[in-house]
């Protein structure tokens, strides 16, 4: 009988949090439409979200006299969901600022969150940067959903191993032939440390000069790399937990800086997984190059490369002309998707 009594009383909460947050937004949605028709905001100008901090953003004043300056911003509603790349209008007001329009992004790149809601994660990238390390372990079915939210979003992908200070004759063994199957795809595929700044260069004349967005698994040195190559950038950097040999989700939120002489990086939070029941079964196909190869290649039309005789795919994995980690990776992938639906 108590737990009842409970579960209506937390109903009841809950209800109550939500009226009031209802009643919070519509009275901030109020005061943003009062300041814009009090005239009291500052002229519409060009800015370019740096963070997301869930109703508010940081803007970089992209024109005016204090320009590359960054001001807290409210959002006006309506606005679609903001992230961090994107190009917006907003107008100052005494303390803080409005977001008053989003500009056009040419890409980004979406993820479901834990709450099964598609999310932008940055916007107006060249390259997204999936960032390995000799630890945590290297799951190759998280790149290569990484490499179909990459295809479909239509931005170039870049595997980073990193922490190859930590390279030794054992993991070795498993992560060099790892990468050589992504270069041998046509994948762009780097070797660094921010331990012994072995790669670093390599990495900066690549990413100069454009917008990239380092993703991966939490600790495999996102934020470290990003220091490492923008010393001055001062990001909290967390050690592996010592029984798992994981990452602690040390980054929190999106963040964009700027090289120097030109160009961005966003470091983003770590990831435990990457759901992809957003996509169509097209589109996780498109996500396997050798495999989008074969299409039309079986000898069934509807054929589901399951065990079906005259299977084009499971024809070229029985050759070895594809790999069976990257063959069962798409099952895995068209699986779960079946699973989630
Ligand atoms: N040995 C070694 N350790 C590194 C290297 N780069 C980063 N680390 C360490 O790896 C740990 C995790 O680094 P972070 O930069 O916080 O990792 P992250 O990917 O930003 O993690 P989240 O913010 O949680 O997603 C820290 O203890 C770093 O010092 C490297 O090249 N070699
Ligand atoms: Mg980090
Ligand atoms: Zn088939």
């Amino acid at each position: 009988m108590g737990k009842r009594k409970v579960s209506r009383r937390q109903a009841w909460r809950i209800n109550k949090i939500q009226e009031e947050r209802a009643a919070r937004a519509e009275k901030r949605d109020a005061l943003i439409e009062e300041q814009l028709e009090g005239g009291v905001l500052g002229p519409e100008q060009q800015g370019l979200i740096i963070s997301h901090f869930g109703r508010q953003v940081d803007v970089e004043a992209l024109e005016g006299e204090q320009r590359g300056s960054l001001q807290r911003c409210h959002m006006r509603t309506h606005l679609g969901q903001l992230v961090t790349g994107d190009r917006v209008v907003w107008r100052r007001s005494a303390d803080s600022g409005v977001v008053v329009a989003a500009l056009d992004r040419h890409s980004e790149l979406l993820r479901p969150n834990n709450h099964g809601e598609l999310k932008p994660v940055a916007a107006n990238i060249d390259y997204i940067v999936i960032v390995i390390a000799v630890e945590p372990y290297a799951h190759a079915n998280l790149i290569d959903r990484y490499l179909v939210a990459a295809e479909a979003s239509g931005i170039e992908p870049v595997l980073l191993l990193n922490k190859a200070d930590l390279l030794d004759d054992n993991n070795r063994q498993r992560l060099e032939p790892l990468l050589e199957q992504y270069r041998q795809l046509g994948y762009r595929t780097l070797q660094a440390s921010t331990a012994s700044r072995d790669g670093l260069d390599e990495l900066k004349a690549l990413l100069t000069d454009h917008v990239s967005v380092f993703v991966g698994q939490s600790g495999v040195g996102k934020s470290s790399l990003v220091n490492s190559l923008l010393p001055g950038s001062d990001i909290k950097t967390g050690a592996l937990s010592e029984q798992s040999r994981k990452g602690r989700h040390t980054t929190t939120t999106a963040r964009l800086f700027h090289f120097p002489d030109g160009g961005d990086l966003i470091d983003s939070p770590g990831i435990r997984e990457f759901a992809l029941w957003h996509m169509t079964e097209e589109q996780v196909l498109n996500g396997f190059r050798e495999l989008s190869a074969l299409r039309g290649h079986c000898r069934f039309r509807d054929c589901r490369h399951e065990q079906e005789p005259g299977c084009a795919f499971l024809n070229a994995l029985e050759s070895g002309a594809i790999s069976s980690q990257r063959f069962h990776s798409y099952q895995q992938i068209l699986h779960s998707m079946q699973d989630s639906r």
